[in-house]
């Protein structure tokens, strides 16, 4: 037996009638499925001296859901370090995130950065 591998096509299951023939159309044609797992990306933000923490802490509630514990751990972890993951995704969310805090922080005249990261 060859190691199962995103490469290969699930086994071929003859009970389930929409793999055998896929939405009912009356064509017999083998479904070839999408498997294959996404790079995904970690969105980064960085330290500067200027933007205020709370509202670094606001950003991390408001783009990536954190609660207000863990919006203040990310935050002081990037004020300390210099760098730090607000989360990870797929390229499109990713770039999404990126995109929704500059903007939101130069509606707000702070000088935020955020970029993205391959995993
Ligand atoms: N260093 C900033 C200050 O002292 C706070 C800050 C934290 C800024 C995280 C950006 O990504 C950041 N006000």
């Amino acid at each position: 037996m060859p190691p199962m591998s995103d490469e290969i096509d699930p086994p071929f299951n003859h009970q389930d009638p929409e793999q055998e023939t896929g939405p009912q159309t009356g064509l017999l044609l083998r479904p070839r499925v999408k498997n294959k797992k996404p790079q995904l990306y970690k969105v980064i933000l960085l330290n500067d001296d200027y933007t205020p923490m709370e509202f670094v802490v606001h950003v991390l509630e408001r783009f990536f859901h954190k609660n207000r514990q863990e919006a203040t751990d990310i935050m002081l972890h990037v004020h300390r370090r210099g760098v730090g993951i607000c989360g990870i995704f797929t390229h499109e969310i990713a770039e999404t995130k990126v995109a929704q805090v500059l903007d939101f922080a130069r509606q707000n005249e702070q000088p935020l950065q955020c970029m993205m990261e391959e995993e």
